[in-house]
């Protein structure tokens, strides 16, 4: 018989984190690599840690995840403390999480869950919470067969607060509706959000997206150079909701910047499928800053994360400027040196100190001009319009007035140079 345990909200409650490890998996972060990650992730939720578990097992089990001797094992130190909640290091499925439950008698919890609770507390939009709560109903479809696990506390894991904290109905079909429900809603959101960029394309201006792993310094780096206000903390995932600012370039050159969420390795795929609107902005970016922590032990590792997701986002081909930031945190210049041959002409930065950031500029500036075309042409004195949009958006290099027109030539976006054809 199940024995339930309170949830007790915020940091009252305890965690015993585990990560399971078996001989034949990828290597390339190591066992210890991972819990520290679940450790941070862990205390981003704001959830104190209470113990940490590394195990090892030959094979993952279908039942467990791992044999049962280590279940046993794991579940004698739980049982032992009272109020706690088990966090593992992986995704479960809904038998494997029922299964240790009843053998921990205690709340599980895994890798996915928990990343959705950090976000459930982070969504402060609509979008952003009608993302959050048709993840989590998404998450919790597949669990719902046979037996059924207990969901009257699955209103999201460990968080109380956000969309999370709503019971959510155990019914298959009900949750079919609301899912279809709150895709709709999103749709509405997405799109006055969606008009709002078309707005900005309409009048050309090149759009600039911050994308990397998360705590990587891309809020940071949004607020040194637009002196925006976007929250900033040492902790994962600070940042859910996009934010877009305009920008002028020392050229001249308008362009909107925009800060969202970061990645984690192994973010899982339906998680980047139902943040897709969240991540529109850097979807329809021009150009991607990659933002990457030199600081960061797993620096490569992260990288190639963020490339998957890119990739998975299909964005894996716009072009990209290698932001080596948090250099005032590394010591061993010439570990930064060799670190700087995994990238191509990577710009060296310090966002909090606001080092590099002209360095940065002028890349960013040359990299736009391969998106601006030259463009020699008559304007008529009433099509004043267009005579304006080039004096914005481009940089006019000769003139010459006529009787009843402007003779231009100047080099414009492409977008704008498209738009006045
Ligand atoms: N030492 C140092 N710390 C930095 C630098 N840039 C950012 N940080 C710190 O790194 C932490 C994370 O910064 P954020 O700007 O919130 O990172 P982010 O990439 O927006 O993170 P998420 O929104 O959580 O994905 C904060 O504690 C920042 O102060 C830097 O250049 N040097
Ligand atoms: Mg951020």
């Amino acid at each position: 018989m199940k024995k339930m345990i309170p949830v007790r909200n915020g940091y009252k409650e305890e965690a015993v984190i585990v990560t399971v490890r078996h001989d034949r998996e990828d290597r390339s972060w190591s066992a210890g690599d991972l819990s520290g990650e679940l450790r941070e992730l862990v205390v981003s939720s704001g959830v104190k840690i209470a113990r940490e578990i590394i195990a090892k097992c030959s094979e993952f089990t279908p039942k467990f995840l791992m044999g049962k001797g280590k279940v046993e094992e794991i579940a004698s130190i739980v049982r032992g403390m009272a109020g706690s909640v088990v966090i593992f290091n992986h995704d479960l499925s809904g038998t494997q999480q029922r299964n240790l439950e009843d053998v921990m008698e205690a709340k599980t919890i895994d890798r996915t869950q928990l990343i959705l609770d950090i976000f459930a507390q982070r969504a402060h939009s609509k979008e952003g919470k009608i993302q959050v709560e048709l993840a989590q109903l998404v998450y919790l479809l597949p669990r719902l067969t046979g037996k059924g696990i207990i969901l009257s506390r699955l209103g999201g894991g460990i968080g109380t607060r956000g969309p999370g904290e709503k019971k959510l109905e155990v019914d298959r079909r009900k949750i079919r509706d609301k899912i279809a429900r709150l895709k709709r809603d999103l749709s509405d959101a997405t799109s006055q959000r969606g008009a709002r960029r078309k707005n900005r394309e309409r009048f050309s201006a090149s759009s600039i997206a911050l994308v990397g792993y998360t705590n990587a310094g891309k809020s940071t780096l949004f607020n040194a150079m637009t002196n925006a206000d976007v929250y900033v903390r040492d902790r994962l995932f600070s940042t859910l909701d996009p934010t877009v600012r305009r920008y002028v370039l020392p050229n001249n050159q308008r362009i909107v910047f925009s800060d969202t969420v970061g990645f984690i390795h192994n973010l899982p795929h339906h998680l980047i499928e139902s943040f897709k609107a969240t991540l529109e902005e850097a979807v329809q970016a021009d150009i991607l800053l990659h933002v990457i922590d030199a600081s960061h032990p797993k620096i490569l590792e992260c990288c190639a994360s963020v490339r998957k997701v890119l990739s998975e986002l299909g964005i894996e081909n716009k072009p990209v400027i290698d932001v080596l930031n948090k250099k005032d945190k590394v010591e061993d210049m010439i570990l930064l040196a060799g670190l700087k041959r995994h990238f191509h002409l990577p710009v060296t930065i310090s966002a909090l100190k606001r080092e590099g950031l002209d360095a940065l500029t002028e890349r960013l500036v040359a990299e736009l001009s391969s998106l601006m075309s030259g463009i020699k042409i008559t304007i008529p004195h009433r099509d004043m319009k267009k005579y304006n949009l080039i004096h914005e958006y481009g940089s006019v290099l000769k003139q010459e007035y006529k009787d009843d027109s402007i003779y231009i030539e100047a080099r414009i976006p492409s977008k704008l140079k498209d738009m006045l054809k």
